[in-house]
């Protein structure tokens, strides 16, 4: 039985990754930080499945990365823990760039040391991006330049760099996804998407009466995160370790969004009920994101099964079943 070690347990993509990883015969060790909450609903399908324990460990402890290691021997480590957002990267720039920066190099540190025959992902990220000019036609490959726009993107550039740098000195497994945007119905409720698709059901159950939003025009390439935690185990089932970007190649605005989220729950015009707030800009901007997957497509054979629409719509849908369901409107 192979062991994985799953970083950011307890977010969107450590969830479904940890699904993924128990259907197919692993046993998962979840790593969480401590928090004063318990926090573990986005873990609680799983949590007492006998081939799932959950340890804790935190981004900024190599202790604890070293301590594990020696105590699991993994297969495979997922690094998926970060502060993820990017607008909140611009408030709390040194908890963010030390966590991912500092953080990837502690746990490449420490696999070399230890246990190097542990394959290993790092979560890189389209943000990487930035506000490059030149957008290929076909969108963002392996090869583009990085221009990161944000604390966030500048600390996940440096751990890009630190994984292909350690896979060419030391010949460690060592892989990263530059995932673009992949959202779900466990996606964090600041995100845009989420944000969206959560006013929609509760204007539809007449429990708010409008969202606020920022910057309408930014262009995201979205795809759904059960498709890309596919492509993350792909990228470790490789003979040769490499960088892949995973991708839909499509991009539309956060604007199209709303107005599928709107007519998916027959709102009519999203006008009456958006309000325009500053406080969701922010002070530096990626306006345009389109991804190239062919590479991944072709070597890894991946492809994602939900696209725009179906994304938006199953959003959307679990948010207003789950209002329904859990505090019994309607
Ligand atoms: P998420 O929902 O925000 O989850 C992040 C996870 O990291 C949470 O479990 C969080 O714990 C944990 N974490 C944060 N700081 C930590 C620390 N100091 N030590 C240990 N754990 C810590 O993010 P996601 O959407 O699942 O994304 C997963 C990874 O992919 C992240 O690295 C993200 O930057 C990257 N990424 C995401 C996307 C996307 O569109 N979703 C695209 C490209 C790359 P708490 O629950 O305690 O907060
Ligand atoms: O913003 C605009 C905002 O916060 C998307 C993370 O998972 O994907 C995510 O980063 C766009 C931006 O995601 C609001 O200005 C408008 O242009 O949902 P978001 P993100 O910044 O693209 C990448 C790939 C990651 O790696 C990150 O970890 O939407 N926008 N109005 C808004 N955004 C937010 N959050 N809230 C608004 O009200």
């Amino acid at each position: 039985m192979k062991t994985a070690f799953v970083s950011g347990i307890t977010g969107q993509d450590g969830s479904y990754l940890a699904e993924l990883l128990l259907r197919k015969g692993y046993f998962v060790v979840g790593l969480k930080r401590r928090t004063s909450l318990i926090c573990t609903e986005r873990v609680n399908s799983f949590y007492n499945n006998p081939s799932f324990t959950m340890e804790y460990w935190d981004l900024n402890d190599a202790s604890a990365t070293y301590r594990l290691l020696l105590k699991y021997r993994p297969d495979e480590f997922y690094n998926l823990a970060a502060q993820s957002h990017v607008r909140v990267s611009f408030d709390v720039p040194e908890d963010t760039v030390l966590g991912i920066a500092n953080g990837t190099l502690r746990i490449l540190e420490a696999i070399r040391n230890v246990h190097p025959k542990c394959r290993f992902y790092q979560a890189s990220s389209s943000e990487m991006y930035g506000d490059n000019p030149n957008v290929p036609e076909a969108g963002y490959d392996e090869n583009s330049r990085l221009m990161p726009a944000s604390p966030y993107a500048c600390a996940k550039v440096f751990a890009h760099n630190l994984v292909r740098n350690y896979r060419t000195s030391y010949s460690l497994h060592v892989s990263s996804g530059i995932l673009f945007n992949h959202e779900s119905p466990r996606r964090g409720e600041t995100f845009v998407t989420r944000k969206i698709t959560l006013a929609a059901a509760n204007i539809r159950l007449g429990h708010q009466e409008y969202v606020e939003l920022g910057n309408l025009d930014a262009k995201r390439d979205w795809g759904h995160a059960k498709d890309y935690v596919e492509a993350m185990w792909l990228m470790l089932q490789q003979d040769i370790p490499d960088d892949y970007v995973i991708a839909t190649g499509e991009t539309h605005s956060v604007r199209e969004f709303l107005d599928e989220v709107w007519e998916a729950a027959d709102l009519g015009d999203p006008a009456r009920h958006l309000k325009i707030n500053k406080k969701y800009l922010r002070p530096h901007e990626v306006p345009y994101l389109l991804g190239d997957s062919s590479k991944a497509r072709r070597v890894l054979g991946w492809e994602p099964k939900y696209n725009f629409s179906s994304l938006a719509r199953d959003m959307y849908q679990c948010d207003f079943n789950s209002i329904v369901t859990q505090k019994g409107w309607k």
